[in-house]
Parts: structure tokens; sequence; C-alpha cells
């Protein structure tokens, strides 16, 4: 008999490479989609039009986390072994401006699923995509399992409560609940409003002469990013192990904002100088002198989190999980894969 998992955030980053590991592995997975006014579905769009594996292991349902009534309907109808919870309001700079909304999904959204869970009696196990914004003003370097928290925005608000209640159901009800405590990872197929496929796609419409220039907010921040697809196998391996447990997954390298600009002109043979300060600072072609980067104070967030870097060693010890996409790699395969699906689009 095949496993059954259930994904919500499906149509995101993560849930696209977490189906089509699962797919590989011979699951069946059930996705949770959101209706759209517009497609919401090209990241797993060539699994849904693969007509064998839309009919026996593929099933998308409508629902929402903020709505109950279709997220217990799903896990009744669904019976998954493993449950999966990714769906979340992801981006940090809206939270400030949704801030209830983002609770009602990202903090309310998971007791749902947990409550919903409990009551129907349903035998599953459980992830909950916990975040690195946790560790929000950092109390400790590097981030581990044990460090404080100390969450900086109403996104890492909302899954600091979801981060707590997936521990109190494990303890309180014997779930089989895990966190998995991920850092920035990114990919081809990053939200386009997330800073490393802005740059990468700025870089690309630059130079090609599609875009004047990329703006930005705070290029200082420090974030430790990984290449998404492995820290989807790392959920997975988080729900296979013995017990359920709390785990960070990271590079344990750090860079910042500024450093991704540069990696990525650089991929593509250019160098950038910056000139100035602060908001009027600018990053500058050295080849021709043209401005290809400035900063808008728009971007800047009520309160930052300047410096993430995670140390993966208990998911290493206790699953055998290990990055292996360095930073110099993640920003040269996005930056590539955005040069050449914007040259391809602007030949066509
Ligand atoms: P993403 O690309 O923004 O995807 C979010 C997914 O959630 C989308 O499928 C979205 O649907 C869905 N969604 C949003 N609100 C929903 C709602 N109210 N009801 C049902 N579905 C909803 O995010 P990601 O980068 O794949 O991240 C996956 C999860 O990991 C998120 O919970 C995120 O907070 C967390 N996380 C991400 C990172 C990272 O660096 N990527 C690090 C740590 C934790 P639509 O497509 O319809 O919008
Ligand atoms: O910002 C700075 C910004 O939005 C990274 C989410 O997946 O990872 C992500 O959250 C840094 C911040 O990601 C722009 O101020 C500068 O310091 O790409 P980001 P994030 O906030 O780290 C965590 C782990 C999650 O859990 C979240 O779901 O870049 N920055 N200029 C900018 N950021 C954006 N978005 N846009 C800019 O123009």
């Amino acid at each position: 008999m095949s496993k059954v998992a259930l994904i919500t955030g499906v149509t995101g980053q993560d849930g696209s490479y977490l189906a089509e590991l699962l797919l590989n592995k011979g699951y069946v997975v059930h996705g949770v989609v959101r209706r759209s006014s517009t497609f919401n579905r090209e990241r797993i769009e060539h699994l849904y039009l693969d007509e064998s594996i839309r009919e026996q292991s593929f099933h998308l349902h409508y629902g929402d986390l903020t709505d109950s009534s279709s997220l217990n309907r799903i896990i009744e109808k669904s019976e998954p072994d493993e449950i999966y919870n990714l769906a979340a309001q992801s981006h940090v700079h809206v939270s400030f401006q949704m801030p209830e909304y983002t609770t009602e999904t990202d903090a309310v959204g998971t007791l749902r699923i947990l409550d919903g869970i409990k009551e129907l009696g349903i035998k599953t196990k459980f992830y909950q995509a916990s975040t690195s914004e946790l560790f929000g003003k950092v109390q400790e370097i590097p981030q581990t399992e044990t460090t404080p928290f100390y969450p900086r925005n109403p996104y890492a608000n909302a899954k600091l409560f979801s981060y707590w209640t997936t521990v109190n159901y494990r303890e309180a009800y014997n779930l089989f609940a895990s966190n998995g405590i991920l850092f920035n990872h990114e990919s081809e197929r990053r939200g386009e409003s997330f800073v490393t496929r802005k740059i990468t796609m700025g870089v690309a419409r630059v130079l090609l002469g599609l875009q004047d220039r990329i703006i930005l907010g705070n290029i200082d921040a420090k974030r430790d990013w990984g290449y998404a697809p492995e820290y989807c196998e790392g959920m997975w391996m988080m729900l296979q192990a013995a017990e359920p447990d709390d785990f960070v997954l990271a590079t344990n390298e750090t860079h910042t904002v500024r450093e991704f600009i540069e990696e990525a002109f650089s991929v593509l043979g250019e160098n950038i100088i910056w000139q100035g300060e602060n908001e009027n600072e600018l990053g500058v072609l050295y080849s021709n002198g043209k401005t290809v980067v400035s900063i808008d104070k728009r971007y800047y967030r009520p309160t930052e989190v300047d410096l993430l870097i995670g140390n993966p060693e208990k998911a290493a010890r206790i699953l055998g999980w290990k990055p292996k996409t360095n930073f110099k790699q993640l920003v040269k395969l996005m930056t590539l894969s955005d040069y050449t699906k914007t040259k391809t689009i602007s030949h066509l």
C-alpha cells in the first residue's frame, strides 16, 4: 500500500518540490489549493498535466487555512499518513501590513489542523514549517534548537505560536508532530518578491536591457541561504525519524544581501562598485559606470532581523541531513536560470 501525504501550500516553492519528492517515493499526494482569479499552479502544473500522475497519485482540494471545515473535510477524506503544513502568508514585510490575516493563517491555521487531527482521531504524522525568523534579534551565534527565540515581526510572532502549539500537541496528545526550523532556502522557483529572486531576475533584466535598475531596501542584512529541494528532503526525513522532535536546517554560512548582489552580477561577468551611503547608496557597473542598484526606504522593515546563521548539527547527527549546495552555487544556479528564461522570453 502506498503511503498518503497531505501538503498545505502545495502551490508554493517548497510545496512543489515536496510533492515531486513524495511522488517519486511512491506516495499518493493530496494538496490544498486556494481559489484564485488568476492561475496559481505554475509550480505544480507539470505534475498535474501528467495524466497518469493526476489520476493515480496527485489530488488537489480547495481549502484555506482560515477555514476549519474545508481542512477537516480534506483531512477526513484523504486519511493521510503524513501532513506537511507549508501553507502560510510567508512574506515578512507584508506581515507588517497584514498582521491579523498573517496571524489567522500562520498561527490559528496550524491550530486548526492540529485540533482537526486530534478531534477526528486520525493517526498521522505532522510537520510544521517553522522558521529561523523565530530567532529574530539573535541571542546566540550560530543559532541552534536551544537558542532562545526573539521574534521581530507579525510573521515570526504567528510562527512562534505555531511552533509551541506543535510542541504542545505532541506532549499533550502524543501526536507525532515535528517542527523544522528552516533557515532561508531559495531556488529557481522562489517567489519573485523575496530578495534573492528579486535580485537574480533584476540582474538578468538589467543586463538584457529590459530594466533600468534594481531597487532594494536594507542590503546589509545577513542571511543563511540554502537550496530549497534539499530542505524539502529534510522535512520528509524528520517524519521518518524514530521520534518526533524539532530540527534546525541551515548551511552554517552567512552572507549579506550586498554580497548576493555582487555574486549574481559576477556570474554574468560584471563587477559592482558601491558609491554613497545608506539610502543614497548606489551600485554601479565597473565596466561602464551605469547605476544598476539603488535603495528605497519603502523596502525597509520597521524592525529588521540583522543576522541569521544556523548550525544544523542535530539534523546531521539524528537524520543524516546535510546541505549540499553552497552560497556561490546557489547564486549561480538562480542567476543562470533567470538569465536563460528572460532571454528566451524577450526573444519570442
Ligand atoms: P511560499 O512560496 O510563499 O508558499 C506559500 C504557500 O501557502 C502557497 O502555496 C500559498 O498559496 C499557500 N497559502 C498562503 N496562504 C494560505 C491560506 N490562507 N490557506 C491555504 N494556503 C495558503 O512559501 P515557501 O517559501 O514555499 O515556504 C513554505 C513554508 O515554509 C511557509 O510556511 C513558510 O512560512 C515556511 N518557511 C519558508 C522558508 C523559506 O526560506 N522559503 C524558511 C522557513 C520557513 P498560493 O499559491 O495560492 O498563494
Ligand atoms: O528578505 C532584505 C530584507 O524577504 C531577506 C521568508 O521565506 O525567510 C524569508 O524571510 C533580507 C531582509 O526574506 C529587499 O530586509 C533588502 O533582511 O528575502 P526576504 P526573509 O525576510 O529573510 C524566512 C526564513 C522565512 O521564514 C520567510 O517566510 O533582505 N531586503 N531589500 C529585501 N527583502 C525583500 N523582500 N525585498 C527587498 O527589496
